[in-house]
């Protein structure tokens, strides 16, 4: 397989104006009639009309009504001699594809009896001979002709303009966009279908409907989508001054789909676990991914559709962009600045848990990849959540108003075009003249170009005598592939400093004639910085990086107690939980890197892993009445294996999970009283909202009882399992049941086997609760190598479907790569089940089977003898002679 370079970039020597499709619509077979008008790009040399196409059977190719001759090369459909002028020629293909067939989900297919489309990126080729590039937009009218019976609901992009019946008991519709667009964002779904339909008035005074298409059956878990969509609407028009530029605007859910969801123009198609939603059915987590997606994808109406990407080298463009607006979104939703802090944290912690260690592993990439092999392979946390960083970045340094500023000349310039990464800088940027990013955009910039996560170094003096505290801040970045060596990053760092009682200090620097605010946010663009602060009448506590003003690793050799100080005192929220998280970590290090206290092969440790001044400290928390209920939850989470795994050079990742076991019984024994008491005063009265407010105090009780139900278990206690099992028993929302039952699994209880095998049956028709009931059992801690016989077990499961990949997901992927101390097993167990798992993925669906392959990215970290059965297993399955492209670039990449 070639790869593709950014900078083999070249406008399309041909453009396509008007695309007319005809889909005479059947499972088996279906016909597609493409009639375009095509025109040659007069600025650039003439070349042949070369088509991309993929498992298409071709029947018919005219130019201007008549044949023509046509050859194939590499899978593309070439045409010479074709007519130059202006007025361009009509031509048109005929092809016909097998949806029923199609088990990668790219293109059209098959789910439940529904024909479904995805053609982000590449999977409009698999619909009819296309220019299969963003930068080539073209106005779609749309014809479906299908059984009605069968497929009584037809839709595709833009306003319904006609329908009737026709013979045999078929039926028509046809559709036209109004928008030009990629064919990227071209969409149709046909079946048995019902709407939740809602009619609006923008602000703008124009009417709008609203439709969530569903099952006949789901209609009654559609009203959280739907509102989250109307909330949608009007947060961009009144935050962004963006309004709906369409007449109809459609969610239809499908329980089949690669990713959560794709914002086709005006007909966006949702995995259905971010559309489903009923308080008997959902937890709290699952109604916020459903607020926050159905967000992001009707943001990309502006951010992707009215503006889109001129090559897939700048899918952060659009991706980046859109995650920043949804994450601002929930915030705002959200409310309160505690709140919006949690939200934070929960960004942040996604960052670094999954795109620190992407960044730092063979697959690390600039947020503007320079070359893939396979597109698909790079929809990833980087281009996602730290193209979203550096979005917020800008947003930083130019100040909100600022910001908004920029989108407004971002619309102006590029409204209808497919443009870069470079054209969204540049006009934030030009719309500040003078501004922090203004004056340094070429090297902002590196964060579009350098991959690798920075380092930020921090070194304080205080001078007593002077009253003066000197802070000095370094930057370096590590090498990833390809790229050895980096140049500064331009680095906003906000910051603050507390007095040794915990009270924040004005800041005054060196030169300045009064002390200003105490916090504020300087720049580092340069190798290192020095900054004085003076005034300063006792040696403070840095708090740096507040609210994680950048996506970097800070290293700053805090005390202790100083440590204590910001976790009790600062005015940050997120530097106060941070605190917190590194005062565990340390723990942790230390406890991992320690001598023999602990055995490595799964045993227990007897050590007391937390100190007594942290303990207390967390209880304090715990019991600190100013806080809110979502934010101790997170304070009180310990650090995740695999974000434990990352601090340090070589992992045994049994001793990781066996230290981290250790804390957590700690924590649950330690502070009994305090969970117990928590969890009384957590408890929900009235009826159930998913709020931010109710969701943090059940959050909050179900932390609570995981660790009162592991208490139990050390203690041979009977009354809070007890206790949890009737609360699993009674629970009046989603949330109570799964947390009482996963704090029942989680802690090894034996009520845990009856309290499963009550929830399948109880929910055994539900595939997006069975999906949760699938994964709580592999996501399970492992005690002495119990959790892959589970799996292995669950495969044979009469409901595990390793076509579906929700299901393949819910079991496999939470087994392989989100339970690193059940799958590292030190006899490679595991790592043989992943082989077999990917490679019978890949022969159904190369897109998510290369996600799979990544369990294995960190493989040249691990101990002995995990990092040789890694390499092996990775060598065995880049070994397979019939891989994916999708697969053999991710295992490629891992070996070099
Ligand atoms: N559907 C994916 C998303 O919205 C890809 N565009 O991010
Ligand atoms: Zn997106």
């Amino acid at each position: 397989a070639t790869a593709h370079h950014r900078g083999d970039y070249q406008a399309p020597a041909w453009w396509i104006d008007t695309v007319e499709l005809t889909f005479d619509l059947d499972p088996a077979k279906t016909r597609v009639l493409n009639r375009m008008r095509v025109r040659r790009n007069p600025d650039v040399a003439l070349q042949p009309l070369r088509l991309d196409g993929d498992e298409l059977n071709l029947a018919r190719v005219m130019v201007n009504g008549g044949g023509t001759s046509f050859r194939m090369d590499a899978g593309q459909l070439v045409l010479e001699n074709l007519p130059q002028d202006e007025a361009g020629f009509d031509l048109e293909i005929f092809t016909t594809c097998a949806p029923e067939k199609n088990t990668a989900l790219m293109g059209l297919y098959v789910s439940q009896g529904t024909f479904f489309t995805q053609c982000e990126a590449e999977g409009f080729r698999r619909i009819t001979y296309f220019l299969d590039r963003p930068d080539v937009m073209a106005s779609y009218q749309v014809l479906l002709r299908a059984d009605k019976a069968a497929y009584p609901v037809l839709l595709s992009n833009g306003n319904l303009v006609e329908q009737g019946e026709l013979d045999g008991g078929r039926h028509f519709a046809k559709w036209v966009d109004p928008h030009k667009k990629p064919c990227y964002l071209f969409a149709l779904v046909a079946g048995k279908l019902v709407a939740r339909q809602q009619r609006i008035t923008s602000r703008a005074g124009k009417e709008h409907l609203l439709e969530v298409y569903v099952r006949p059956g789901d209609l009654g878990k559609t009203e959280h989508a739907m509102h989250s969509l109307m909330a949608s609407v009007a947060w961009d028009e009144a935050r962004f001054g963006l309004s709906l530029d369409l007449e109809r605007f459609m969610i239809v859910a499908t329980s089949d789909f690669n990713m959560g969801a794709m914002e086709n123009k005006g007909l966006n198609v949702f995995n259905t676990k971010y559309v489903l939603a009923s308080q008997a059915t959902a937890t709290d987590q699952d109604f916020s991914n459903i607020e926050s997606v159905v967000g992001h994808e009707y943001f990309h109406n502006w951010t992707g559709n009215r503006i889109t990407c001129r090559d897939w080298f700048q899918l952060s463009l659009k991706e980046g962009l859109t995650v920043f607006r949804d994450q601002e979104f929930s915030m705002d939703m959200a409310g309160s600045p505690s709140a919006r802090a949690v939200k934070r944290i929960e960004d942040v912690r996604v960052l670094r848990t999954m795109q620190f260690p992407e960044d730092a592993g063979p697959m690390a990439h600039p947020v503007r990849p320079e070359s893939y092999v396979e597109i698909n392979n790079f929809y990833t946390v980087t281009i996602y959540e730290k193209g979203a960083e550096v979005v917020r970045m800008m947003h930083t340094l130019v100040g909100r108003d600022g910001f908004a500023r920029g989108m407004k000349l971002y619309f102006e310039r590029h409204d209808g075009q497919a443009v870069t990464c470079d054209d969204f800088a540049a006009a934030i940027a030009d719309a500040n003249p003078g501004s922090e990013l203004a004056t340094r955009l070429d090297a902002f910039k590196r964060w579009y170009s350098q991959a690798g996560t920075p380092c930020v170094k921090a070194e304080g003096s205080y001078d007593a005598a002077a009253q003066t505290y000197t802070l000095t801040l370094s930057q370096s970045c590590p090498a990833t592939p390809h790229q050895p060596s980096k140049l500064p990053f331009v680095i906003p760092v906000e910051l603050g400093l507390l007095a040794q009682d915990g009270s924040a200090l004005p800041l005054q620097m060196d030169g300045e004639t009064a002390p200003g605010t105490s916090s504020r946010t300087v720049v580092l663009d340069t190798a290192s910085l020095t900054l004085r602060f003076i005034g300063v009448a006792s040696p403070p506590v840095p708090s740096l990086l507040r609210s994680f003003s950048a996506p970097v690793r800070l290293d700053y050799a805090y005390t202790d107690a100083e440590l204590l100080t910001l976790l009790a005192y600062d005015s940050d929220a997120f530097n106060r939980w941070e605190a917190g998280q590194r005062l565990m970590l340390r723990c942790a290090i230390n406890a991992i890197a320690g001598s023999a206290d602990a055995p490595s092969a799964g045993g227990q440790f007897d050590v007391e892993i937390m100190g007594a001044d942290l303990l207390t400290a967390l209880r304090r928390t715990l019991r600190d009445p100013q806080l809110d209920a979502a934010y101790k939850e997170l304070v009180l989470t310990l650090p995740s294996e695999s974000y434990l795994a990352e601090q340090l050079d070589v992992v045994d990742p049994q001793r990781v999970h066996a230290v981290r076991e250790a804390m957590r019984l700690q924590l649950a024994t330690a502070l009994q009283s305090d969970w117990e008491a928590t969890y009384e005063a957590s408890q929900d009265t009235g009826a159930y909202r998913p709020d931010a407010a109710s969701a943090g105090r059940r959050a909050l009780a179900g932390q609570s009882l995981s660790m009162l139900c592991l208490a139990a278990q050390a203690s041979g206690d009977a009354v809070w399992p007890g206790k949890t099992l009737q609360r699993f028993k009674d629970a009046g929302n989603m949330t109570d049941r799964f947390g009482a039952l996963s704090a029942l699994v989680t802690s090894g209880h034996p009520h845990a086997a009856a309290a499963l095998a009550r929830f399948h049956a109880l929910f055994k028709d539900d595939a997006l609760v069975i999906d949760k009931w699938f994964a709580l059992q592999a996501g399970s801690p492992d005690r002495g190598g119990n959790v892959l016989p589970a799996v292995q077990a669950l495969m044979k499961h009469p409901d595990f479907q390793l076509t579906n990949p929700n299901r393949a997901r819910s079991l496999i992927f939470s087994y392989c790569n989100a339970n690193p101390g059940a799958f590292h097993r030190a006899d490679g167990v595991g790592y043989h089940f992943w082989v077999d798992r990917v490679l019978a993925l890949d022969a159904i669906n190369p897109q998510v089977a290369a996600r799979l392959a990544r369990a294995l990215d960190r493989w040249s970290k691990l101990a002995e003898p995990w990092r040789s059965a890694a390499q092996a297993a990775i060598t065995q399955v880049a070994g397979h002679a019939k891989l994916s492209k999708d697969v053999r670039e991710v295992v490629t990449r891992a070996l070099e």
